[in-house]
């Protein structure tokens, strides 16, 4: 029997073992690129991919999770921007509600409108409390979804947010300042939220540097995504896994 995704994060979190998701946006990559980004995850031993974006506009999500199947062992998680993005080539859907945001649609409504597609897609699904948080610019996120981030000095909104995530069933939180944010997540918004979760905790958007990504872990962070930044640079994949794991044992 296959191991489920969800029980190696769960399991990572109760080791205190931290890790790394490189997020890929089907959109702004190439066969080459992407074969050369799967080496230096390979080499660097990236905990997971995670595939998707909030606006994806070519037809490539399902060649592109295939190619990353094909070329590597690494758990591919798929992070979609809306029901569309979705392909039984996976290996498991962040089933994800946006639970920052009063906008019912992204809360429940898509989800009921594609509720037989998912199911027939034999994806695992990990659902997942989605929490945007303000990074300094707009980003695709908060103007596609509609909806208001949560600032960043409200500390005691995220945790209020987190936690009624929590009660409501929801497996994994995740917070995300949205991709290419300008500010990261304080490290002050994760240490508060993750004091008082005990689902893993997902932090992403506006991290470019292995210092950054160190910090948020160290702040409670179980998973840390990045995206543009290893977009832009592959070489970083390594710097950043590094960094990363050097906290587990
Ligand atoms: C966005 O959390 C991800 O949803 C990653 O963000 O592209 O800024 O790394 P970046």
């Amino acid at each position: 029997m296959s191991t489920k995704i969800y029980d190696i994060i769960s399991q990572a979190k109760a080791n205190a073992q931290k890790s790394f998701a490189v997020l890929i946006d089907p959109d702004k990559i190439n066969d080459a690129s992407l074969l050369q980004t799967v080496q230096v995850a390979v080499a660097s031993k990236v905990d997971y991919f995670f595939v998707g974006g909030s606006l994806v506009v070519t037809d490539t999500l399902d060649h592109v999770v295939d190619f990353i199947k094909k070329n590597c062992n690494i758990p591919v998680i798929l992070f979609p921007g809306s029901p569309d993005q979705i392909t039984s080539k996976a290996d498991a859907l962040l089933y994800l509600s946006l639970i920052s945001g009063r906008n019912a649609e992204l809360l429940i409504g898509q989800h009921v409108i594609s509720a037989p597609f998912v199911k027939q897609s034999g994806l695992e699904l990990m659902p997942v409390g989605y929490m945007l948080i303000d990074g300094g610019v707009p980003t695709t996120v908060s103007y596609i979804s509609n909806t208001n981030p949560i600032p960043s000095n409200k500390s005691d909104i995220a945790l209020c947010t987190a936690m009624a995530g929590e009660m409501l069933g929801l497996k994994l939180i995740y917070m995300d300042a949205g991709s290419g944010a300008q500010k990261a997540i304080p490290t002050a918004m994760i240490q508060q939220v993750a004091k008082h979760i005990s689902i893993p905790l997902i932090i992403g958007g506006g991290i470019t540097t292995p210092e950054k990504a160190k910090e948020n872990s160290m702040a409670g962070a179980d998973i840390i995504v990045v995206g543009n930044a290893v977009e832009k640079d592959p070489a970083l994949i390594t710097a950043i896994a590094e960094a990363i794991h050097s906290l587990n044992s």
